[in-house]
């Protein structure tokens, strides 16, 4: 079985540096929706009207429904980080050498689950910004195309601040930074579907990395690991970290 211990034995010390990538299926089991599953978000709703700029051009009011029912649902007392979550968490507090997690999430349970060196590449869903003065505001109720800017008083600039397809994802340089020097990457609960995040496993190859994937199937990029365990991250992840 693979594990941290195992991966020591035979492939890092305990003071080298992971890079760890997670997606939707770390937060399936809080609650959470995947994307691209049978009963997905991408499912129910077409990704080009709600998860571009030009969609966000063309139809505010649904984009700000899309995202305001996604805020609501994360808000709900059940959505609880899981043992997955914890299990990082726990991780990054014993591990002796750099340790960075970064994640397509755009919920809040890495952080609830107490993991501190996070990146949120996808953005973040309680999170707004203005178009026109850049402020970023923490936001937990509905926001809509009448809210007016805390900051520069301006109306019908507010958006969430997440990435949408076609805008440039957060901190890219940092990660490739990490991806270019990490001795271990972890990729969890990710499907392989979206760039740039889907190449941090070449990218990590590249830099002579040992590269391990914990998903409840293989991903579209499941043959680019060295390693692979399948199964339910509240399952994998806990025992990896072990
Ligand atoms: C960009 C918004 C320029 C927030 C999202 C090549 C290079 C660069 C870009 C591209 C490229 N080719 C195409 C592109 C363009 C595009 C892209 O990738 N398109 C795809 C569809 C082909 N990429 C972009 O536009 C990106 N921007 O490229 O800028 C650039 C170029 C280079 C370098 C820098 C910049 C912007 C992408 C971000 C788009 N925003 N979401 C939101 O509403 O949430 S993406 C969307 O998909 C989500 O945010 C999510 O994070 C992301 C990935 O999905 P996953 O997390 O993998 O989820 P999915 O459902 O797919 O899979 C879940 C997995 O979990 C499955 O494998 C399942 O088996 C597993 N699972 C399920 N249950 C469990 C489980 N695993 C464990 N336990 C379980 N219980």
């Amino acid at each position: 079985m693979t594990t941290i211990s195992s991966t020591i034995a035979n492939h890092i010390k305990p003071t080298d540096s992971i890079v760890i990538l997670t997606g939707a299926g770390i937060s399936k089991e809080s609650g959470l929706d995947t994307f691209r599953c049978a009963d997905g978000i991408w499912a129910k709703v077409d990704l080009e009207d709600v998860a571009t700029p030009q969609g966000f051009a063309r139809d505010p009011n649904l984009v700000h429904r899309f995202y305001n029912d996604r805020r609501r649902g994360l808000a709900d007392p059940a959505i609880q980080p899981n043992a997955a979550h914890a299990a990082l968490a726990e991780l990054e507090r014993r591990w002796k050498g750099e340790l960075l997690l970064v994640t397509q999430n755009i919920d809040d349970l890495h952080e609830r689950a107490g993991s501190k060196t996070l990146i949120h590449m996808h953005g973040e869903l309680r999170k707004v910004f203005c178009v026109h003065c850049r402020t970023v505001e923490t936001w937990d109720g509905d926001l809509s195309v009448h809210d007016v800017c805390p900051t520069c008083a301006r109306k019908g600039g507010m958006r969430p601040d997440v990435v949408w397809f076609g805008e440039m994802p957060y901190q890219m340089d940092r990660i490739y930074r990490a991806l270019g020097a990490c001795d271990l990457f972890v990729s969890i609960g990710t499907s392989g579907n979206v760039y740039p995040a889907a190449g941090f496993v070449a990218e990590a190859r590249g830099a002579g990395a040992h590269t391990v994937e914990l998903n409840l199937e293989p991903s579209l990029g499941a043959s680019h690991f060295a390693e692979a365990v399948n199964g339910p991250a509240t399952e994998v992840v806990p025992a990896f970290v072990a």
